[in-house]
Parts: C-alpha cells; structure tokens; sequence
C-alpha cells in the first residue's frame, strides 16, 4: 500500500480529452439535445418574439371554406377550453397562460425521443395559412384561418418505428396556471390520439396561429392540432407532448364518456349524438346550416375508413 496516492483530479497530460473526441461529444450531444431543431438565428431572438415571426403567411387555396369566415372577434370569445372553466366565455381566464417557454416532448416509439421548445419548432416549419370549417360536437361551427404546418411534417421530424400504430397528443397539466384541472374527477391532461395514417393525411394540421397572427390563447396557444373532419374535441388544444404508441389512446372525453365520445369521431350528420340530433349546426353568426359527412372533407379522408366499417366511426 502506497502511503502517497496521486491526487486523482491531478490528471497526466495523456488524459487531457483529445480535441477530435470532444468534437464527437458535442455533435453528438447535438443531436440529442434541442440544437437540430434551431433554426438559423432562432436562438438570438427573446422569447416569445419567434411565435410571432412572420405574419402573415401565404393563404393556401387547396381548401376552400365555402362558407363565410367566421369575424375574429367571436372565434376568439366563444371557446371550449375547459383547462379554465366549463363556460364557452373563457378568454379570459386562459389569458393565465403562458405560452413562452414552452418546452415539448416527442417520444415513444421514435428513432431518437426529441426535446424542443414550440418557438424551435415553429421556427424550423414550412408555416402557411389554411381556412378551415370547424363543427363541435355540440352542434355549432366555425369558419377559421389558421396559421401553421401539415401534422406530417411532425411525424416525420419525429422518424416513427415500423411499430408505431398511433399519434398521442398530450396538453399541459398545471393547476396552478389553469383552474379547471383543480376539478379532480376530470381525467386531467386532456389528451387526443388519431392513427399514423389519420396523422399523414393532406388535412390534419397543427395550428400556431389564427386570423393572421400567433394563436390567442384560448385557442390554444402556442401549438394546437386541427382535425377538420372530425368533431372539434379532437384538435387538442397547448400541446406538450406528442407520442408515437401502438395502443389506441384514450382521450379525455372517451375518459368521461365513452358511449357519447369515441377515438374516431368522424363529423356525420347522419349518426346523432346519444342526447341530440347531429343533422344540422348553428354557426357563430346564429345561422342554422346542414351538417356534411366529414364536415364536408370527404374527398380528402374517405379512404382513410375504407375496411373500418365496423368500428364506431361517427361518435
Ligand atoms: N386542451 C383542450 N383542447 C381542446 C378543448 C379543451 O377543453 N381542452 N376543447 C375542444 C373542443 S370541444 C373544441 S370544439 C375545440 C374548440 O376550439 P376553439 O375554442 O379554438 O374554437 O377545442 C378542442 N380542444
Ligand atoms: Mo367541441
């Protein structure tokens, strides 16, 4: 036993990190932290100032609304946001929220699980606007132009394994910024799921933005999904975490109730809610309109239920 042991944070020069292999260990923690998703300049800007970066952005025309848009000024004051209460007057207490920082999850059943925040990712996105017709299942509807980027782009920033059979959307749980998750017999966070096929189609969208600037809050703020085929629970609002999953995700309201909201919730006028009529729906300017299969968005998504005839489609 020597009586003289070298101090062990004495290191000999031969173990001094070589440069190259420290080069790999930045690259490689590149990779796994947030740097891929910078896009150039992004990290100079404060936070906050990206969401709001390039308004507005080309309007496309693949979608045509074929009704009138819906005035700015009753999308954003007649709202489902039950994170801040059951009322549709919500504004505003989700004026609570806060949408910079706004750290996101991409995880599960992925080459490589990511950690961004919204401003990266929102940064790094193709963004265009796109008009589309809203139905709650409710029975009122909505016209509205949102900002944001085809939900394709996501799965294929996120490289799902051949595994991966579904999409799982999951919102921020924080009771102390939103009062409604203090009511403790709701399945709080809200979450949503659509099938990787669902996921890939031309409509679905998610949302950064609406009526030409970054989304109000009570719309969802920053990063929300738009599903315009599909009742209007599904487009999961203040995204947080998106997860790549081979078991159907249970979504909040199927949570609740199962038998009056289901995983696909296909808009049909067809097959009435258990407690009323789906036939017909009341826009946001009081007009009472005829209801469409698929919200009117059969040719994008029809084939998408093509062999599925068995499953509960429309609830
Ligand atoms: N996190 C979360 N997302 C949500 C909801 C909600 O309560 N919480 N409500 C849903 C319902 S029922 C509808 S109709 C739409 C309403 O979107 P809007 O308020 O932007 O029109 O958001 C959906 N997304
Ligand atoms: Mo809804």
């Amino acid at each position: 036993m020597p009586l003289y042991r070298s101090r062990p944070w004495a290191l000999p020069a031969s173990a001094v990190t070589p440069e190259s292999l420290f080069m790999n260990r930045r690259s490689l923690l590149q990779a796994i932290s947030t740097m891929p998703l910078l896009a150039a300049g992004a990290s100079l800007l404060a936070p906050g100032n990206a969401l709001a970066a390039g308004y507005p952005y080309p309007r496309s025309s693949a979608y045509p609304p074929e009704r009138a848009e819906t005035p700015e000024n009753l999308a954003t004051t007649y709202n489902n946001f039950y994170e801040f209460g059951t009322s549709k007057s919500v504004a505003a207490a989700a004026q609570a929220l806060k949408p910079s920082p706004w750290k996101m999850v991409l995880d599960g059943m992925v080459e490589k699980p990511l950690t961004f925040d919204a401003e990266e990712l929102i940064a790094r996105m193709p963004l265009e606007e796109r008009v589309y017709r809203l139905r709650c299942v409710e029975a009122w509807s909505a016209v509205i132009p949102w900002t944001g980027f085809p939900l394709a782009a996501l799965v294929k920033l996120a490289q799902p394994t051949a595994a991966a059979k579904y999409v799982r959307f999951e919102t921020f749980l924080d009771s102390s910024m939103a009062p409604g998750q203090r009511q403790f017999w709701q399945p709080w966070p809200y979450v949503e799921g659509v099938t990787i096929a669902e996921a890939t189609n031309d409509l679905a969208f998610i949302a950064t933005g609406a009526y030409g600037k970054p989304l109000p809050k009570q719309m969802g703020a920053p990063i929300r999904l738009v599903l315009p085929w599909k009742y209007g629970f599904k487009s999961i609002k203040s995204i947080v975490k998106v997860t790549f999953t081979d078991k159907r995700p249970v979504s909040y309201w199927e949570q609740l109730q199962a038998s009056e909201y289901g995983f696909w919730a296909n808009v049909n006028p067809e097959v009435a809610h258990p407690r009323w009529s789906q036939a017909s729906e009341r826009t946001l300017t009081g007009e009472r309109v005829p209801t469409r299969l698929f919200n009117g968005y059969g040719a994008w998504v029809a084939d998408l239920y093509k062999g599925l005839e068995r499953e509960r489609l429309y609830i």
